[in-house]
């Protein structure tokens, strides 16, 4: 067996601080896709800051060819530097001088997308967390923050435009056939923020002006046919701009603000210094090619990255293990301005919901890791949703503990404080207390912690006193190199529904709360200590506790509902979240019970109660439709596999069919009533991607695909019908989703027809590959392999990997869990292939695999064979790093 571990791991607590300063940066390219020279000065200095004096300048680099290396002025020959694979020393430098390094490049052959590369023919950059290293040798850390002087010069005709970060400085002629634009970025930046764009691109310009009346050029760069499409993101990116003045103080602070939309782009968007770079689904949109998920998406990404230029590149990081510190509050920024522009409830419900789907499996499983990591191998694998959506929750748990008004008060002082520096978690969480006089001590544990805590409940009613007693109890299990673990400060949200479904106003016993107070109908309870008690007064009998209100804590909550219980929140309860929740419990409790049926061979039945729950709920009008339709969703299965490992797969997959089945047989008129309901709501408007619209468009759509899992001919027409009628793309994808996975003959004219209308249009195509992947029935392993084929599909663009192979490895759990390892050999076969030209779209498959522990015995023994034959080969040291953890231990 090969072993991996020869890339090292890099241990937080080893952080020292540079010997060295590079405080400018001029860099000089000359673009050619097969032969880009690039050369770089850096003027060095050695660091105050760091007493162990090293005389030698250390810089990274890789993937490249050093063609000279020039020292105050002086040519160095090889034997006055030393070269490796993966850093060039220069000894002997001195206090301070100039470097400067010459290397080649071929940007048509980086396959990777990271550091200089090609993208339909554009020349564009990725650097972040350690590209900038493979376009030039540097001390690529983010603590290094250096100023800007950046010179591109190119073909005039292949290359009109040429965008760096900051401010345009001067462009012109170099001869007939080339020409020069040099920017410069005023604002000291890692160069993890660098950024090149070159290429034959239109613009779409607008204006912003700033609230201190400075005007803001506004460009969004892309190819002539797509600018028309690029107004969206335009749109948003103005509100946010307003939005981050008015909630956080914070202004723009350059001339320019451009955006470059990639066809081919590793992850969703980056935050260059005053040139993001965007995946192009990211960007562009119109209702012709683009769902409201994909406006809705759009709106937060773009809100995102433009977030990230006070939160990420003002203040950055002082080494990749606070990566959260950037990414966990900018997330929890973007989440708030969504909810902001669309309805609260219906934002904070998705966000659980992402988190519990996706990071609570990552932090149960052999990847799990603190939101603040101590060691990595490779710091592309910690891009996870632990670093930024549980990053988020502990923001948002720092918002609760606080109040607005003092974490506000925090925030200020943090921008203040650290302006134009790299700093740490610890330094964000001294400003949160500083300003507002909240120990948070105990509370960094959550930084430092891995694992998904479990809050224990158990409630006691004293009927002779009216004495309510809720005892809740904490424990976080076990992760990787975390046997043991200390007890966290956990916010839980709490109030008690009597039997008409009110709230019962809180008065609390003596000790934990001030006497005078006046009762609350929902309180914030901290739980501190492993075990804690509340007791509250003046209690009715029959109560029913809402717990973790508004998802209030990242945290799994084991408290013994009975059915009866969750049906009464799921109806009643004031918190949406919450309603949401006990509704999902109710999914979930029929979901165990027809698992268990058939493993036992027993007949299925759904509950009564439980159809009587969903059609009250379905037919509920005075309700929000988005909010109704997130509840009456079924969770995903890759959800429940913690909680009931060892996961038997086949049991479960045999139990949603019949439960999604009974739904359509049971309640076919009350669906279709519901469509057409909620269709006529909208019909009259032009399309738009309002979230008036957007709810009644996701009602419809949950109700017509329920309908059709039964193959009615009355529900497929109403899908047929909404197809052919449809003059935006969302309804045209409802459409699809809802006869997806019926043998009628309507799928596959449908689905043809579509494939034939966007052939040329490869973003919409994305959403007729993970159609076709995430389809029900034997043949579609087999249709995978064929579309592997398609001239539309390539392994190059990460995206349609992600359309295709992710979709079905993700997101078709019974293809994929297969009973003869069939769906995992065809992954791990992909793995394999992309492994060697583009390792993040090889670990995005990868960690398909990563709860196989949990699954059953026979998904075990397969996934153990593909994961043991992958480990077999050379890796990439990210596939390496994940294969190894995932099988470590067994
Ligand atoms: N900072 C970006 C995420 C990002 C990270 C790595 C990338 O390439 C390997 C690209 C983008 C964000 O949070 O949006
Ligand atoms: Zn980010």
């Amino acid at each position: 067996m090969i072993s991996h571990s020869e890339t090292l791991t890099q241990y937080r607590r080893d952080y020292r601080p540079p010997a060295f300063l590079v405080p400018r940066v001029e860099m000089i390219f000359d673009l050619d896709a097969r032969a880009t020279e690039v050369t770089s000065a850096l003027y060095f200095e050695r660091n105050p800051r760091q007493e162990i004096c090293c005389r030698k300048l250390i810089l990274n680099g890789e993937a490249q060819t050093l063609l000279e290396v020039t020292l105050n002025g002086t040519l160095l020959s090889p034997a006055q530097y030393h070269l490796t694979d993966k850093e060039l020393h220069i000894p002997n430098v001195g206090e301070r001088g100039v470097l400067v390094v010459k290397t080649r490049h071929a940007p048509a052959d980086n396959t990777e997308l990271e550091g200089l590369y090609l993208s339909s023919g554009i020349f564009c950059t990725q650097c972040e967390a350690e590209g900038f290293r493979r376009i030039t040798y540097f001390p690529d850390r983010p603590d290094m923050l250096s100023r800007f002087t950046v010179t591109i010069r190119g073909d005039r005709k292949i290359l009109p435009v040429m965008l760096s970060n900051g401010n345009l400085r001067a462009q012109g002629k170099l001869d007939d056939e080339r020409h020069f634009a040099t920017w410069e970025d005023p604002f000291p930046k890692p160069c993890y923020l660098f950024a090149l764009v070159a290429g034959d691109l239109d613009v779409l310009h607008d204006q912003f002006v700033t609230c201190s009346g400075r005007r803001v050029d506004l460009e969004i760069y892309s190819t002539k046919e797509n600018i028309p499409s690029c107004a969206y993101a335009m749109d948003a990116l103005k509100r946010a701009m307003r939005w981050d003045e008015q909630r956080y103080s914070r202004e723009y602070d350059l001339n320019r603000f451009m955006i470059f939309c990639a066809d081919d782009f590793n992850m969703g968007a980056m935050e260059n210094k005053g040139l993001n770079i965007f995946n192009s689904a990211l960007v562009l949109a119109d209702p012709k090619t683009a769902t409201d998920d994909d406006y809705h998406a759009i709106e937060s990404v773009i809100a995102h990255e433009y977030f990230h230029n006070w939160t990420g590149n003002r203040i950055t990081c002082r080494d990749w293990f606070q990566l959260s510190l950037k990414e966990g509050l900018t997330v929890f920024r973007d989440q708030q301005f969504s909810s902001e522009m669309g309805t609260e409830a219906s934002e904070r419900i998705q966000m659980v919901d992402f988190l519990r789907r996706r990071q609570f499996p990552e932090d149960a499983g052999p990847t799990a890791h603190p939101v603040r990591p101590d060691e990595y191998r490779e710091i592309n694998n910690f891009y996870t949703t632990t670093v930024y959506e549980k990053g988020a929750e502990v923001i948002r748990m720092q918002h609760t503990l606080l109040g607005e008004e003092k974490f506000q008060r925090g925030m200020a002082l943090y921008f203040e404080r650290h302006d134009g520096q790299a700093v740490t978690c610890d330094d964000f969480i001294q400003a949160m207390q500083d300003a507002s006089g909240v120990d948070l001590t105990q509370f960094k544990r959550w930084y430092e912690q891995a694992g998904t805590p479990e809050v224990g409940v158990c409630a006691d009613y004293h009927a002779d006193t009216r004495e309510y007693v809720l005892t809740l109890t904490q424990r976080t299990p076990p992760t990787p190199g975390q046997p043991e673990k200390k007890d966290l400060v956990i916010p839980v949200g709490f109030a008690l529904l009597d039997r008409d479904g009110k709230r019962v106003p809180l008065q609390q016993a003596a000790s934990q709360w001030d006497e005078k107070s006046a009762a609350q109908e929902s309180v914030t309870l901290i739980l501190r200590e492993k075990e804690q008690r509340f007791t509250f007064r003046h209690v009715p009998p029959g109560v029913v506790p809402s717990l973790l209100r508004d998802g209030s804590a990242p945290v799994r909550l084991l408290f013994d509902y009975r059915k009866e219980e969750l049906r009464h929140l799921a109806r009643y309860d004031s918190d949406p979240v919450n309603r949401w929740d006990a509704m999902q419990r109710c999914f979930t409790g029929e979901l165990v019970a027809l698992a268990q049926a058939a493993k036992e061979e027993k007949p299925f039945a759904l509950s009564e109660d439980f159809l009587t729950l969903y059609a009250a709920l379905l037919r509920d009008d005075r309700s929000d439709p988005m909010l109704r339709a997130l509840a009456l969703s079924c969770p995903d299965l890759a959800a429940l596999v913690d909680d009931y490992a060892p996961f038997e797969c086949n049991a479960f997959i045999e139990a949603q069919r019949f439960l999604l089945k009974t739904l359509a047989d049971r309640l076919q008129n009350d669906l279709q009533t519901v469509f057409g309901q909620q269709r006529a709501c909208i019909s009259a408007l032009p399309y738009a991607p309002t979230t008036e619209q957007r709810a009644h468009r996701r009602l419809a759509a949950h109700a017509l695909s329920v309908c059709c899992a039964n193959d009615d001919a009355s529900s497929l027409a109403l899908a047929d019908d909404l197809y052919w009628r449809a003059d935006n793309m969302t309804d045209a994808i409802v459409a699809l989703t809802a006869i997806r996975d019926s043998g009628s003959a309507l799928r596959a004219d449908l689905y043809t027809d579509f494939a034939r209308r966007w052939r040329d249009h490869p973003l919409v195509l994305d959403k007729w590959f993970s159609l076709e992947a995430t389809r029900d029935g034997d043949d579609v392993l087999a249709r995978v392999k064929t579309l592997t084929e398609h001239p539309a599909f390539t392994l190059k663009n990460p995206n349609r990997v992600r359309a295709l192979l992710g979709a079905f490895a993700l997101r078709n759990f019974p293809a994929f869990h297969r009973n003869d390892g069939s769906g995992y050999r065809l992954i791990a076969y992909y793995v394999d292939v992309l492994d060697a030209s583009n390792p993040h779209s090889a670990t995005m498959l990868l960690n398909a695999f990563r709860s196989w522990q949990k699954w059953d015995v026979a998904q075990r023994n397969h996934a153990f064979m593909a994961l043991q034959e992958l480990r077999q080969k050379e890796r990439s040291p990210e596939a390496g790093e994940l294969l190894d953890k995932m099988l470590a231990n067994v």
